[in-house]
């Protein structure tokens, strides 16, 4: 047995797989859950997910040769392995840290890593893709594409499938099954891949009927050939995974996805069938890791333990708390409330244990959400979608089609809402108020704290009529002034000052208030408007400001491209209102990079100081 840390330090690239043993393989995968246990406890991540898929990098890394070969992992949150072996050990310690590695693949990190992603069931699309392009650039590369039991259940891996099974290219789809997703896989499609892990495996059956032709010296080599016509046989009586095969793959599997020797065996075997090959493979969440075994759906990913010296915000409850909170208060009156969340649990769980009827949980499925949340709204039900920002970019479509366009009374409560942080930039939720500004008969919300987010709720499921109230990734501010009864399209001025203005939205209200303190203190007096509405904007507010007050900046967490401060500019110029006065902080119109959040705001200018600051220069710009 090697100490640890032993066989880790000598892999610098997976070439170095290669003079490893099976035995030194468990001792490497060992070391390795060590080490990801070690920096996910301090810097959080994704654990169980990465836990549970060590021997499968191992064993893809030391079958195939990813420096040529295509591997594409879906969604990327399980990839600590892959990247502790494709020479980035030294910099693991900075995982998810700003300025670190990040928390999934990225291309600016390693050749090995073809695109960055965080979304959800993507990976066999691309995988394919680059499988027919290699092919027509006559280039000799295998496609790899490794994906979860509960992102292949999704529309886009399902489109995949079929055009994949449709176009017979080489293509070797890795089914990674945990039977979990967050939570438990929910779906006909989990109930399936449960009745195919209990079935016996096909791969067991063909290589023992192998084994036992190959004793037969004389006949070996013909019956080989018979084995293959038995093996279409069987596979359509028999095998498991009858769904795959019918869909033009072959099918081989289940595979035990701790088995290191299984796998590199599997592989192999694999590895040179021609057209689209399935690999069911079976692991466990959390797998060497009690903690994260026992509690899969809580360990599926953790966060930081934090020195208090780091610690970014005072511990008040989450804004995600308070909103599953009012939730549940709103459904014990009204009986036609119902919840949605898209395989995000954690959104709507104590709805689920009061109303598990009016509950739907469908997966990770945001277009079928949408569009079930549609047809729940027609039946006269009131249905609350509690979805993250960027995961609703998925459902863009739906929410034209299903809902704004048949006015359907659905509540979507974006969640994550902002720059999130540490997931980084396949996860800021920065383009929800620009992506739905535009889309007629929507109402758009951000309450400046729970009080009002409560009002917005409440009024949102009175209106009938689409609306979305925006939430963000961070604690629920301090008490703020203010509280007046919501008007529809209405703002809150929450105090007043002559020498400039700040029209702030949702998260940044907190923000402009200190902003506007430490403003006073400078003797410039500033009026704070909490704007409530990005759609529709309060004309008269913007009217009573914009030309008046010198110097008017709007504050967003959010893109400024077509966002809250466009909409501000845009209600000013059909007003006639002379725009020089007004300045625009927001995200800018680039991908944001990981970091906490804290920090991702100061360094665009989005915390109270920041804002401050902004408000000084325009001023002095604006020569007062
Ligand atoms: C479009 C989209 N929706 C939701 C998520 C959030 N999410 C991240 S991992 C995950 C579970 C994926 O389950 P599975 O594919 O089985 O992989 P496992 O975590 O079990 O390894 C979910 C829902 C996402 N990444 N993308």
């Amino acid at each position: 047995m090697n100490d640890m840390q032993n066989i880790l330090a000598t892999i610098n690239s997976p070439a170095d797989l290669a003079k490893l043993s099976y035995e030194q393989l468990d001792a490497l995968a060992a070391e390795i859950r060590a080490e990801i246990v070690r920096v996910v406890y301090r810097n959080g991540g994704h654990l169980g997910s990465n836990l549970g898929s060590v021997e499968l990098t191992l064993a893809l890394h030391f079958c195939f040769d990813f420096a040529n070969d295509r591997l594409v992992w879906d969604v990327g949150h399980q990839t600590y392995c892959h990247k502790l072996i494709t020479g980035r050990r030294a910099q693991f310690d900075t995982l998810r840290r700003r300025g670190g590695l990040s928390g999934f693949p990225n291309k600016d990190e390693s050749p090995y890593d073809l695109f960055n992603t965080g979304h959800s069931s993507t990976a066999i699309s691309t995988a394919l893709g680059l499988a027919c392009g290699d092919k027509l650039r006559e280039q000799r590369r295998k496609a790899v594409a490794v994906v979860g039991d509960g992102a292949i259940a999704v529309g886009m891996a399902f489109e995949a499938l079929n055009h994949a099974g449709a176009l017979a290219e080489n293509l070797l789809v890795v089914l990674n099954d945990n039977s979990m997703s967050i939570s438990k896989t929910v779906g006909a499609l989990s109930a399936y891949l449960t009745q195919v892990r209990s079935a016996p495996a096909y791969l067991e059956l063909k290589r023992d009927v192998a084994a036992a032709l190959d004793k037969l010296p004389i006949f070996g080599g013909t019956m080989r050939h018979v084995l293959d016509h038995i093996k279409v046989a069987v596979r359509d009586s028999v095998t498991p995974g009858r769904m795959f095969s019918d869909l033009g793959f072959h099918y081989y599997g289940p595979a035990d996805g701790h088995d290191i020797g299984e796998l590199i065996e599997t592989l192999n075997d694999v590895k040179e069938l021609p057209g689209p090959t399935l690999l069911h493979v079976i692991t466990e969440k959390g797998r060497g890791h009690e903690n994260a075994r026992n509690h899969q759906h809580c360990m599926h990913s953790v966060a930081p333990e934090k020195l208090p010296a780091e610690t970014d915000e005072p511990n008040r409850p989450s804004w995600t708390s308070r909103f599953s909170h009012s939730l549940v208060e709103i459904a014990a009156k009204d009986s036609t409330v119902a919840a949605l969340t898209v395989a995000m649990p954690d959104l709507t769980s104590e709805f689920r244990e009061q109303f598990p009827e009016r509950h739907f949980d469908p997966g990770i499925c945001e277009q079928h959400a949408l569009g079930f949340a549609a047809g729940l709204a027609t039946a006269g039900m009131k249905p609350v979608v509690a979805i993250y920002s960027t995961f609703l970019q998925r459902a863009y479509d739906q929410v034209f089609h299903e809902i704004c366009l048949q006015n359907a009374p659905v509540l979507l409560v974006i969640d994550r809402a902002g720059l999130v942080g540490n997931d980084g930039p396949t996860h800021h939720g920065v383009f929800d108020i620009a992506g739905l500004r535009h889309l007629p008969n929507i109402t758009l919300m951000a309450p400046k704290d729970p009080a009002e987010l409560r009002r917005m709720m409440d009024s949102a499921l009175s209106w009938g009529r689409p609306c979305a109230i925006r939430i963000p990734r961070e604690s629920i501010p301090q008490e703020m002034p203010g509280g007046e009864p919501l008007a529809h399209g209405k703002a809150e001025i929450l105090c007043h000052g002559d020498d400039a203005a700040i029209i702030a939205y949702g998260a940044m209200v907190s923000r402009a208030m200190e902003a506007a303190g430490i403003l006073a203190g400078e003797g410039i007096g500033t009026t704070v408007v909490n704007a409530r509405f990005a759609k529709p904007i309060d004309a008269d507010m913007v009217a009573g400001l914009v030309g008046r007050v010198p110097a008017v900046v709007t504050v967003e967490d959010g893109a400024l491209a077509g966002g809250f401060g466009s909409a501000v500019l845009e209600c000013a110029a059909a007003q006639g209102l002379g725009t020089a006065g007004v300045r625009l902080l927001g995200v800018p119109d680039v991908f944001v990079e990981h970091g906490t959040r804290s920090e991702l705001l100061a360094s665009l200018g989005l915390d109270a100081s920041g804002v401050a600051d902004a408000v000084k220069l325009l001023r002095k710009e604006r020569g007062v």
